[in-house]
């Protein structure tokens, strides 16, 4: 296939080939597919029609056929008014910082697109329905501060399990959303992963975010060490986007045995955030701890002691976060934000439709028209349906959030992890064991990375009946999971006050603990040579953005470029036919597809037949009003 694509270039055909023909000519690594795209999209709708979509596995079905959400009515050939971006555009970073210490509305960021369907379906949202309502988004709410629609878990689960692009979601969804400022969540020196990455990988994965139209980048560190989270915001401030230096909230405020959590510890890092250059503070409370009281005083006091707008960030795990946005608000906070109605609650963020009503007609206005949010949460809580078998089976906000402190995108998750480990029915000791190890390790804050580590002993603790009093024992022998060990040595950083000696010791059984800063230790990365073993992987030309993809996560990118090859891009997929198949989704048993501009499929499953001797099924598809049967193997 090389040699063809070089035979068939137009420059080597037209002598002008020299001896860097190779390396300027990228594109003669894109060997021609095998198949046609067509044919391979087929196969796999032609295999989870069959076979079920893998990630289906052990998941009920919603009833089928799901009804198709219902689009806003926004008038798509008027082009949208300026937003929030083209006044970043105009200001720059810290004239935009300015001008948002300055409003007198609270500005608003939708978080629906990337926390939202993180803390209540494990991630899931697919590109294709983040795609169909943006181009409403940038007609009816261009009054956004931003959309949060990218970063955190969702690079991984967009590669691992969806198989999508995350770029690509990213170029696509800013095509059609010019106006309005995307924000994503940016893990400091682990970002978007869950190690340490060296500092020259974090500066370039920076720098194809931005290129690739990110404006705002919330950056935290899970031990809130703001050493760690230098590089990175450092990073963002020379691509000239907005950087939300992010302090985690844990704690209580007011809690007399909590002293470490006391205010002075949130200025003294917020002092530390403006002076490493941050043009937004951010607050970032992932468990939905932060009371009404606490987040009055917290927000007052930030203001007070820096010259940074601030932004709050809350979960609704205890249902009472919307009293601390409002609480937040009444403190003078700039933004906050909320997820659509009917993807907020319980895990996520509360309701911004609540938020917008609670504040109109107040001074504080946020400038929206409540009844543009209504049309937005009814297309969202279609979509939601589609997604009900990864939702957690909770049914109402639970203020034991206040004991064990368990972020709201891991709370699903850990529950998850309990009860595929038989855990399930002993649930309370999971959250009280979180609890516990989150004091045997100092009561440290929790947020990916961190609360991983804090989750893995928690259920190592309950799976062996281990009292917090056994694991500080020094007689007894334990085997300590590879995170905890790996977190004691310093490999996520540290919190401002260390890890208490003892346990330290204990965990690490004479092992040394990393001294500083582990990206100052990590060699920079050859990235060039990263990139030959990228294309030797994959067997085909990988541009900046997919070099980043493959430095956070090699395997899962090749895997996901395996995928790929055989069935071509499934983004494009109507998300019924990608989790369930033809013939059961919304599209009942016809769908139609764009998989490029103005190449659209439309297939149609005509009928099937068992052919039970050679475990296959032949299925009858019309393509394009040709006939097209397939066989496909039963599995199992
Ligand atoms: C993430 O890091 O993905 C988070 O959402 C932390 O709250
Ligand atoms: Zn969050």
């Amino acid at each position: 296939a090389f040699l063809e694509n070089v035979i068939g270039h137009p420059s080597f055909r037209n002598g002008e080939c020299t001896t860097r023909f190779i390396d300027t000519t990228p594109e003669l690594f894109d060997f021609k597919p095998r198949r046609d795209r067509a044919t391979r999209l087929l196969r796999f709708v032609g295999d989870v029609t069959v076979n079920g979509n893998p990630e289906m596995a052990g998941r009920a079905k919603p009833t089928l056929p799901l009804p198709k959400p219902p689009l806003p009515k926004a008038e798509l050939g008027v082009p949208p008014l300026p937003g929030s971006r083209d006044r970043l555009r105009e200001l720059g970073a810290r004239g935009f910082s300015c001008w948002m210490f300055d409003q007198k509305r609270v500005l608003l960021t939708d978080t629906t697109m990337r926390d939202a369907h993180q803390s209540l379906f494990a991630t899931r949202m697919r590109s294709a329905d983040m795609l169909a309502v943006a181009p409403h988004y940038a007609r009816l709410l261009p009054d956004l501060f931003s959309l949060e629609c990218w970063g955190g878990a969702t690079f991984d689960v967009v590669l691992r399990f969806l198989k999508e692009d995350p770029w690509q979601r990213l170029d696509k969804l800013r095509e059609a959303i010019p106006n309005v400022l995307f924000q994503m969540l940016l893990r400091a020196s682990n970002a978007v992963g869950y190690t340490n990455y060296a500092d020259n990988v974090v500066r370039w994965f920076v720098r194809q975010a931005a290129a690739h139209g990110m404006d705002v980048f919330r950056v935290f560190d899970s031990l809130n060490w703001v050493d760690n989270m230098r590089v990175a915001m450092d990073a963002v401030i020379e691509a000239g986007a907005l950087c939300e230096g992010t302090i985690c909230y844990t704690g209580d405020l007011f809690d007399p045995a909590r002293s470490k959590y006391h205010l002075k510890y949130y200025v003294d890092m917020a002092r530390q955030l403006e002076k490493a250059g941050a043009h937004i503070l951010g607050i970032k409370d992932m468990a939905g701890v932060c009371r009404p009281a606490a987040a009055r005083a917290l927000v007052k006091a930030l203001k007070e002691e820096t010259g940074l707008p601030i932004h709050f960030h809350t979960h609704d795990t205890s249902g009472g976060s919307v009293a601390s946005v409002l609480a937040a608000v009444e403190a003078g906070v700039d933004a906050v934000d909320g997820a659509m109605d009917a993807m907020s609650g319980l895990t996520s963020q509360p309701s911004l439709g609540a938020i917008v009503a609670a504040l109109e007609h107040t001074e504080r206005d946020s400038g929206l028209i409540p009844g543009r949010i209504a049309p937005f949460s009814r297309y969202w809580e279609g979509v939601r349906r589609y997604y009900a078998p990864f939702e957690a089976d909770i049914r109402s906000g639970t203020s034991d959030v206040y004991r064990h402190e368990m972020p709201g995108g891991q709370y699903t998750n850990l529950r998850e992890q309990a009860r595929a480990m038989g855990l399930d029915h002993r649930w309370n000791e999971v959250a009280q064991a979180y609890a516990d190890a989150n004091r045997l390790f100092g009561d440290i804050v929790k947020v990916t990375p961190s609360s991983k580590v804090v989750g893995d002993l928690a259920l190592f603790m309950v799976a062996n009946e281990l009292t917090p009093e056994d694991v500080t024992n020094p007689d007894k022998e334990i085997s300590f999971p590879d995170s905890v060990v790996s977190m004691m040595r310093g490999e996520l950083g540290y919190p401002a006050d260390g890890f208490p000696k003892a346990i330290q010791q204990r965990i690490l059984k004479g092992q040394t603990p990393v001294e500083g800063r582990v990206g100052a230790h990590l060699p920079p990365v050859d990235l060039e040579n990263e990139r030959k073993k990228a294309e030797k992987a994959v067997g085909h030309h990988i541009d900046d953005a997919a070099l980043a993809s493959w430095l956070m996560y090699p395997k899962v990118f090749t895997e996901y470029a395996a995928h790929q090859r055989q069935y071509g891009d499934v983004s494009v997929l109507p998300t019924p036919v990608f989790f369930y198949g033809l013939g059961q989704g919304v599209e009942g048993d016809e769908m139609s597809v764009e998989i490029d501009q103005g190449k659209t499929l439309v297939v149609r499953l005509l009928g099937e037949t068992p052919a039970p001797e050679n475990g296959e099924v032949k299925l009858f598809f019309e393509l394009n009003g040709q006939p097209r049967p397939m066989r496909i193997t039963r599995a199992g």
